[in-house]
């Protein structure tokens, strides 16, 4: 595990090597998905319409494509860990936010600022691009590495299947993610404010209130915008019930439906214009509203909430991928372009398997080719939902 040496090297502050990995492919022990039965688990889902069919069925990862040392960690649903789990997860999430920031960047004042301040810092180079969707992967599986790591959580990261919540009948504010004593707190009270994007029925924009992460217990150091410099203040939220709808199996259905790395990963961001749904603006700006940090593009992993909802499109993603006939293919190709929106290249090329994701001082360069399996320097899997 030298990749790995070197991200807790960086931990440690020393130096920091690249990497250049190529794509093991050695017969390895894939966890059985071992579902946790517990009565504190979420039984929402029992009203979950039997309407909702995903297009793909759940994939069974093949070993030989799978690192040998790599027995992996099994993220889940957020709704379906225990009450105990779920205090162990933002437990740790709040220990991150104690730890000294080692990223250099001027607001940061603790690790976990800086994962926000790395995303915001490249916020206009890893969105609408063919990079997009292993960098925030790659961003994911790190704060998950520090989460274990330097805080001593035992689980994985996990996901929050926002296409159940939404097909469930309940309304938002009743989800299980937002409860103030077993979530991440809920919507913020009303706050008239600019709302220049037009975003619909947006209710919210104040102060999350309570929960683990209401102000000042936790502050978010940096933002709003592309300022890295230091203005504690509080995390809000404002929902928007029809943006958050956008999170639905029949969207992630269509995405799904693409015969290529290219296009899956272009219906994944789509278009932004907030008439158009897309699945990866359902978490945002459905949360995030206007005012809301998640709907902020450069300050949205201030919300620890961001975490859960790019794990959950990573699943997508991983699952599209598993699914694909041609394995080979979906775990080396990449394509799309290096420069936002250029989708015909007018102003540069595709990025290729050996474009080099850079996280700053969080993680060593990987290029994308070491990121395409979550079972080769990475080392986590899904459970089924
Ligand atoms: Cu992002």
């Amino acid at each position: 595990m030298r990749f790995w040496r070197a991200v807790t090297a960086s931990l440690l502050g020393l130096a920091i090597s690249s990497s250049a990995a190529v794509l093991p492919r050695c017969p390895a022990p894939v966890a059985a998905p071992a579902l946790e039965e517990d009565a504190s688990a979420d039984t929402a889902g029992a009203l979950r319409p039997s309407t909702v069919t995903p297009l793909l069925p759940w994939p069974t990862p093949s070993k030989s494509y799978c690192n040998a040392r790599c027995t992996p960690i099994v993220r889940k649903s957020w709704r379906k860990l225990t009450n105990t789990e779920k205090s162990k997860y933002i437990a740790a999430v709040q220990c991150l936010a104690k730890k000294k920031s080692i990223s250099g960047i001027p607001g940061a004042q603790n690790i976990f600022d800086d994962f926000q301040g790395t995303h915001s810092e490249q916020t206009p180079a890893i969105h609408w691009v063919g990079h997009f969707v292993l960098w925030h992967r790659y961003f994911v599986a790190t704060y998950e590495y520090y989460l274990r790591n330097l805080c001593g959580y035992t689980g994985a990261q996990p996901y929050w299947d926002w296409e159940y919540d939404n097909a469930s009948g309940l309304d938002m504010a009743n989800w299980s993610i937002f409860s103030p004593t077993t979530g991440f707190g809920g919507n913020g009270p009303y706050q008239a404010g600019d709302n220049p994007f037009g975003i619909p029925d947006r209710t919210g924009g104040g102060c999350v209130p309570s929960g683990p992460f209401a102000f000042p217990k936790f502050t978010v150091n940096m933002g709003p915008g592309n300022s890295t410099g230091y203005n504690p203040h509080c995390l809000t939220r404002d929902f928007s019930r029809p943006l958050m709808k956008w999170g639905s199996q029949t969207n992630i259905n269509w995405v799904w439906d693409t015969p290529d790395y290219g296009h899956f990963t272009r219906r994944l961001e789509n278009v932004p214009d907030f008439t158009i749904p897309n699945i990866h603006g359902s978490g945002h700006f459905g949360v995030g509203g206007a005012l809301g940090t998640i709907g902020d593009a450069f300050n949205s992993p201030g919300d620890p909430l961001f975490y859960l909802h790019h794990a959950n499109l990573d699943r997508v993603f991983w699952q599209w991928q598993w699914q694909k006939k041609n394995l080979p293919r979906s775990l080396s190709e990449v394509s799309g372009p290096i420069i936002p929106f250029d989708y015909n290249n007018l102003s540069g090329g595709n990025v290729t398997a050996s474009f080099q994701i850079n996280i700053g001082k969080l993680a060593p360069n990987a290029p994308l080719s070491a990121l395409l399996n979550t079972q080769d320097i990475l080392c986590y899997t899904y459970e089924k939902p």
